[in-house]
C-alpha cells in the first residue's frame, strides 16, 4: 500500500533539535489513518532515508525560504523514485511555480493544509493529483490537532503549540500577513489548554507558543474603532482580547514548572494589565521585533507602531519590569 511522508528539509542534522516543526504533526493528524500513519521526517534531526520511500508513495514537504533548497533537492530525489512530490509551506505558498521548476513537484498546496491535504493524498493516489490546490486561511475551529503520539521521544527540548495565527500588521519584510492573513484567527481556549496539558503529559515542560502576534489587539486598535464609531468591530476586538486573557487565566491554573514563550510586538508594553497577565500564565519570554531605533527607519519598513528614541528604551524596560 502507498504510504504518505511528510518531510521537513535541513541541510544539516543534529540527532536532537530545539524546537518541534508544528507543521509535521498537524499534516499527520489532518492525514488521518486511511493510509496508516505518515512516516515523519525532521532532518533537523537525521537526513531521510530514501530507501523508505518507494514508487506511489506521497511526500509532502513543507519549506520556508531558508530550507526551500533543501527541499528541492529532496522533491527531484523522490521523483525519480516514482513517488508523488507535493509541496507546502510559506515559501511554496508565496512562489508555488518555484517548488514546479526547482523541485519537480506534482503538487503545491497554498496556505492551510489542514483540510485539503486527505484531499490532495487521495488525488495523488488516484493519479489525478492538480497540479495547485488553495488550502486557503481557516478559521481557527477547523485547524487541526496535532498528533504528538507520533512525536520520537527525548529528541526535542520545545514543543510548539499554536494560539493565533495571522497578523494584523503589514511590515514590509515580514511573510507573515501575506501568507496567514491580516485577520487574528485566535484557537478556542479549551482546545489549546487540552494540548498543553497532553504535552505535560507526555513530560514537556518548555512549550513554545508558536504565534505570529500574541498581542493582536492593541488599545489604538481599540480608539480607531471608536472613533469611527464602528460598533461591531469595537465589539470584535474587545471578544479577541477578552479571549487572550481568558486563556492566561487558564495557564496560570496550570502547574507552575510550565515555562512558555511567545512572540508580540512593542505594543504589548503599553498595557501592565496585559503584562502581568502573561507572567502570571508562566510566559517568560516573547521575541519583539525591534528591526530599527528611528522614526524614519520604523517608516520605511511599514512599522510605525513601534517607538524610537527614549520611548523605545521605556518600552523596552516595562518588558524587563
Ligand atoms: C514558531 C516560529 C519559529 C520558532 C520555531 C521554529 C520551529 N522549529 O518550528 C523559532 C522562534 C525557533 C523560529 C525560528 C526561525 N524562524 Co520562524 N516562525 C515561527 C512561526 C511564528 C510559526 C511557525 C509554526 O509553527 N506555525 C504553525 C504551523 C502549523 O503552520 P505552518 O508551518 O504555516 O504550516 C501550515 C501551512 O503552511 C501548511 N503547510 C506547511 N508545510 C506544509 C507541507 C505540505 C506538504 C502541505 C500540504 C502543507 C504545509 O499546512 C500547515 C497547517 O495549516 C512562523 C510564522 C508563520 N506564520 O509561519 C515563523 C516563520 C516561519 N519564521 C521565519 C523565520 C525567518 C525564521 C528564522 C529563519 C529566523 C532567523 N533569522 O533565525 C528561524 C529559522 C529556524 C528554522 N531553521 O526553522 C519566517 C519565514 C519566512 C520565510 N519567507 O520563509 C516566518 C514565516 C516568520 C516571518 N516573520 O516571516 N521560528
Ligand atoms: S508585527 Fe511581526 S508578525 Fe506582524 S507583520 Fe510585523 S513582523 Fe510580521
Amino acid at each position: 500500500m502507498a504510504r504518505v511522508h511528510l518531510i521537513n528539509p535541513s541541510t544539516r542534522s543534529f540527532g536532537v533539535a530545539v524546537i518541534t516543526p508544528r507543521w509535521l504533526y498537524v499534516l499527520a493528524s489532518a492525514t488521518g489513518t486511511r493510509w496508516g500513519d505518515p512516516r515523519i521526517v525532521d532532518e533537523t534531526l537525521e537526513r531521510v532515508d530514501l530507501e523508505t520511500i518507494g514508487p506511489g508513495d506521497v511526500v509532502g514537504i513543507g519549506i520556508h525560504t531558508g530550507n526551500a533548497r533543501r527541499g528541492y533537492e529532496i522533491g527531484r530525489e523522490v521523483r525519480k523514485r516514482g513517488a508523488w512530490v507535493v509541496f507546502g509551506g510559506i515559501h511554496a505558498t508565496l512562489f508555488p511555480e518555484e517548488a514546479a521548476s526547482h523541485g519537480a513537484a506534482h503538487s503545491v498546496v497554498r496556505g492551510d493544509g489542514d483540510l485539503i491535504w486527505p484531499q490532495v493524498v487521495s488525488d495523488c493516489i488516484a493519479g489525478v493529483p492538480h497540479s495547485v490546490y488553495e488550502g486557503g486561511r481557516l478559521p481557527s475551529d477547523q485547524f487541526a490537532s496535532a498528533r504528538w503520539d507520533l512525536l520520537p521521544k527525548g529528541r526535542y527540548m520545545w514543543v510548539s503549540v499554536q494560539t493565533v495565527r495571522g497578523c494584523p500588521k503589514h511590515c514590509s519584510f515580514c511573510s507573515v500577513w501575506r501568507t496567514d492573513g491580516q485577520e487574528p484567527r485566535q484557537r478556542s481556549v479549551d482546545r489549546v489548554i487540552r494540548e498543553v496539558v497532553e504535552l505535560r503529559r507526555l513530560g514537556f515542560r518548555f512549550i513554545a507558543l508558536a504565534d505570529d502576534n500574541f498581542y493582536p489587539v492593541t488599545f489604538t486598535d481599540l480608539a480607531q474603532a471608536k472613533r469611527r464609531g464602528d460598533l461591531s468591530r469595537l465589539r470584535e476586538l474587545e471578544a479577541l482580547r477578552a479571549e487572550r486573557f481568558a486563556l492566561m487565566t487558564r495557564l496560570s491554573e496550570l502547574p507552575d514548572d510550565l515555562v512558555f514563550y511567545t512572540q508580540i510586538t512593542m505594543e504589548a508594553a503599553e498595557d501592565p494589565a496585559f503584562l502581568d497577565a502573561m507572567r502570571r500564565a508562566n510566559i517568560r519570554g516573547a521575541l519583539v521585533g525591534v528591526e530599527s531605533v528611528t522614526h524614519d527607519g520604523l517608516k520605511d519598513v511599514y512599522k510605525g507602531f513601534n517607538l524610537a528614541g527614549e520611548e523605545l528604551v521605556a518600552r523596552l524596560r516595562a518588558f524587563r519590569r
